[in-house]
């Protein structure tokens, strides 16, 4: 008998039509330039620990713990991932349960407060790059939690750590929230921690985006100084789509409770074990190359797109991500990122601090280069993108145009086989 089961021929033969979706899915991913920043390419180990019988198993509760028989064995893969995530990033507490970002989130509001009370969240406004699990009105977050934003400043477009202190002692929040997803500069994360101790604050950083760069040296970590760090397992971390939450011993208990079984259920325990097999891979020397060349990539392309036209948001980037405002290209970034599809090179649009378009056709777009530099684009790579959204963006009708662009997307991506063999 074999030691795995996912079966690909089986699959094929049974259910023919979700197959040719994943066969079809996998092309995209091969002929498309991924320029989505919270996107990447998870390793084949990854996908195989997500493609195990761990998906069968019952867990709730935490290893040496559990409500149910047989967790022998993914008690060894999530206490794998737990010592893991606590030695790469030198945490105290580690919780690998949650299911998603949203999820881990979630957790922190049940660990430190009340719902529909006065206790006060400060944090990012979403237009300004935060997360709709900041605070969004839409979002539960929003419904059950006070919230405070701040902004960036309008001049900088970055924190102004002086305006976050007036409003901490202001609103005396009872968390203060760092950590975005359309921020591209460094986060000066001891500011934050002066900050909450001057107030008596929770210091909770949503890491999200930028962990993987943490984990391989190319970004400031924050665990040294929050009370608490979210953040999901699939963006720069490269892993399966999760999330992880490391914390102070102070608040291990209060963390754990709130995941199981205030939040959740059954932790999904296949995942968990990809988990553990992705910060394994975040551990080695070729992972730090990684996170160094997606901040180098990144700055090239911002600095490409400014030699195309477009105005960079905070005038460049210091992490994976860079904001471009289109206003002097003339075209809205809901065309934008339709046209950008259209020659094979995934992005989002998205709005820019201040700005007067609604959200659903922003002034700009966000480009990031996780996914570019797990496939081992440079530089030149990142500057040859530029200049193709460049084009196509100045030309955004002319169809000439755009079959020059594809054919140039199409020669580009071939270079860099996604998952060859
Ligand atoms: N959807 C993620 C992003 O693209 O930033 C955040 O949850």
């Amino acid at each position: 008998m074999k030691d795995y089961v996912a079966d690909w021929e089986t699959l094929k033969r049974t259910d023919p039509e979700v197959a040719e979706a994943m066969a079809a899915e996998l092309r995209r991913e091969r002929s498309t330039l991924r320029l989505i920043a919270s996107e990447n390419y998870a390793s084949p180990a990854v996908l195989a620990a997500l493609g195990s019988t761990m998906n069968n198993k019952y867990a709730e509760g935490y290893p040496g713990r559990r409500y149910y028989g047989g967790c022998e064995f993914v008690d060894v893969t999530e206490r794998l991932a737990v010592e893991r995530a606590k030695a790469l990033f030198g945490a105290e507490h580690a919780n690998v349960q949650p299911h998603a970002g949203a999820q881990a989130n979630m957790a922190v509001f049940g660990a430190f407060l009340e719902p529909r009370s006065d206790d006060t969240v400060l944090a990012l406004v979403l237009a300004h790059g935060g997360h709709l699990t900041h605070g969004s009105p839409v979002n539960v977050s929003g419904m059950w939690f006070r919230f405070v934003g701040y902004e960036v400043d309008r001049d900088t477009e970055q924190l102004d750590m002086d305006r976050v202190a007036d409003l901490a002692r202001t609103h005396r929040p009872k968390v203060i929230l760092a950590g975005f997803t359309a921020y591209p500069r460094v986060i000066d994360f001891a500011a934050f921690r002066r900050i909450a101790d001057e107030v008596g604050a929770i210091l909770w950083v949503d890491a999200s985006h930028f962990i993987g760069l943490c984990a391989g040296g190319a970004y400031p970590s924050p665990v040294p100084y929050a009370d608490v760090v979210t953040f999901t397992t699939h963006k720069t971390l490269r892993g399966p789509r999760g999330a992880i939450i490391l914390c102070r011993e102070e608040h291990a208990k209060a963390i754990d409770r709130a995941v199981f079984p205030m939040m959740q259920g059954g932790p999904l325990e296949h995942v968990i074990a990809a988990k553990a097999v992705a910060l394994k891979e975040a551990m080695s020397p070729e992972f730090s190359e990684y996170a160094a060349r997606t901040v180098r990539a990144a700055r090239a392309l911002a600095e490409g797109l400014a030699e195309e036209g477009l105005r960079i948001v905070s005038g460049g980037t210091d992490s994976h991500l860079v904001l471009a405002d289109l206003g002097p290209l003339g075209i809205g970034g809901k065309q934008a990122e339709s046209v950008c599809d259209e020659i094979g090179v995934a992005l989002n649009k998205n709005g820019i601090p201040f700005d007067p378009k609604p959200p659903m056709d922003p002034s700009g777009i966000r480009v990031g280069t996780p996914g570019p530099a797990t496939l081992g684009m440079e530089e030149a790579e990142m500057k040859e993108a530029a200049s193709i959204i460049g084009e196509a963006l100045r030309h955004p009708s002319d169809e000439t145009v755009k079959r020059r662009c594809r054919a140039r997307v199409a020669e580009l991506v071939a270079r860099f086989p996604v998952y060859p063999g």
